[in-house]
């Protein structure tokens, strides 16, 4: 028996219903661009924000209950781990995510701690088979305890960089056993509260260090999944290390990374840098980490990581489009890293989130499709850097013209050359019809 168990089973029933479990747009199998809506999104639930999350805020005690939150811890995190089976079940997406502390209790030693994983792992392993339901990405909570309090890979004692050496190694380890097609490093309290007791040059060599370990031994064991690092300027921390995309960018060349880690982009993280969801998408895109998504959104009016499930289609369009112009996620997907609001005590509230954004995610894949299809926009974008592929343009990129060649070329060119409009809002105007 689970709280689940009387959930209806979801599934796809087109626009017109209204049935509130209803998915009216994400029909799996729908052909988008050339693979389904399914492999375009590769949707995946979040254990920590489903199963584990119970409605504590710091002005008040737990609202939601769950079985699983009494008991022997043990015996509790099996039974999570079947209710969790049987929810996602009756919601039909294809993938999971979880961080080793979500899934089984910490013991009284490092080994205890595995021993735990390795026996809910067990029990995991056997739901995945029976329903075909696959990992998305395997983490390490390398946050919650207090001897994380000062960082984990950036602590000033090298006793808890081991120790949470140890914990990854792990993790890693489960994530491969389980075919994960990534292994996510959340940057936890990698970061500062105050710069008066922290030495930056070295939290970033330790840092630098620990991902390199890491690499090395998702080698050694033969893991073929993707490396990702979750870029988040704040929160926990003051300021945190993987401020956003470009920040890692710099931190993975600084130290040889490039090529062998690449980004979880979420989209409250990239508004609490201060971006646009697009940009961080986009930018990871053109310096080559664009890896997976963490889904959700924050609230225009709070600053932190409120975790709220998508509804603006129209919104998220814009960065789905980026995706598709990327030509997808590869092995990455879009990870429902959102969770129901602390008043939305019943199980239904953890169905109807996810129904509503899955189809939100459609749509706006859908969107995405029809700016696509229309090449209106793709051919305004071309025409805008024609120059650069003519024989000139080629010759100022690849170096082959120096500073004084260029001043040469424009000293010859008589008046200069003319201004031409960026013509934003014909743009915009193009994809809000689009978007209808
Ligand atoms: C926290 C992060 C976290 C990661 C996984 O803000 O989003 O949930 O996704 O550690
Ligand atoms: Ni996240
Ligand atoms: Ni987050």
């Amino acid at each position: 028996m689970t709280p689940f168990d009387h959930l209806p089973q979801v599934s796809f029933m087109g626009p017109d219903a209204t049935e509130p479990f209803a998915l009216r747009t994400y029909d799996k199998t729908r052909m988008v661009l050339g693979r389904t809506m399914e492999d375009w999104l590769r949707p995946a639930v979040a254990y920590w924000h489903s199963f584990v999350a119970n409605g504590l805020d710091p002005f008040g005690a737990p609202t939601q209950q769950r079985p699983w939150f009494q008991g022997e811890p043990l015996p509790a995190a099996l039974q999570k781990a079947d209710a969790a089976f049987t929810f996602l079940e009756r919601l039909g997406l294809p993938f999971f995510c979880f961080h080793d502390r979500d899934v089984a209790p910490e013991g009284a030693t490092l080994r205890d701690s595995n021993a735990h994983l390795d026996h809910v792992l067990d029990r995991i392993e056997q739901h995945m088979e029976r329903t075909g339901i696959r990992l998305l990405w395997g983490t390490a909570n390398l946050f919650s305890h207090p001897r994380y309090m000062a960082g984990a890979a950036t602590n000033p004692d090298p006793e808890v960089f081991a120790y949470a050496a140890g914990q990854v190694t792990h993790a890693l380890e489960a994530t491969k056993r389980l075919g994960g097609s990534n292994y996510v490093l959340w940057g936890g309290r990698e970061g500062y509260d105050t710069l008066l007791n922290t030495d930056l040059a070295r939290e970033d060599a330790q840092l630098g260090r620990f991902l390199n370990l890491v690499v090395e031994h998702k080698h050694r064991i033969g893991f073929t999944g993707t490396i990702l690092i979750e870029p988040k300027p704040m929160e926990p921390t003051k300021h945190q290390y993987d401020r956003d995309v470009a920040t890692v960018y710099g931190f993975l060349a600084r130290h040889n990374l490039l090529g062998e880690v690449k980004v979880n982009i979420e989209a409250n993280h990239a508004t609490l840098a201060g971006h646009s969801f697009e940009h961080e998408i986009a930018t990871a895109a053109a310096l080559g980490l664009l890896g997976s998504v963490d889904m959700n959104r924050g609230d225009p009016q709070n600053g932190w990581d409120t975790d709220q499930f998508p509804t603006n289609a129209q919104d998220l369009s814009l960065a789905i489009l980026e995706v598709v112009r990327a030509g997808g996620l590869g092995q990455g997907g879009f990870n429902f890293d959102a969770k129901i609001r602390r008043q939305s005590i019943d199980v239904e509230d953890l169905l109807h989130a996810h129904v509503g954004g899955i189809d939100t995610m459609a749509r706006a894949l859908l969107i995405a499709e029809r700016i696509t299809l229309d090449g209106a926009l793709d051919a305004a974008l071309e025409r805008r850097y024609a120059g650069w592929d003519t024989q000139f343009g080629q010759a100022a990129l690849s170096g082959a013209m120096s500073l004084p060649m260029l001043a040469e070329h424009a000293a010859n060119g008589g008046p200069g050359p003319s201004a031409q409009s960026g013509r934003q809002e014909a743009l915009e105007n193009l994809v809000t019809r689009l978007s209808c």
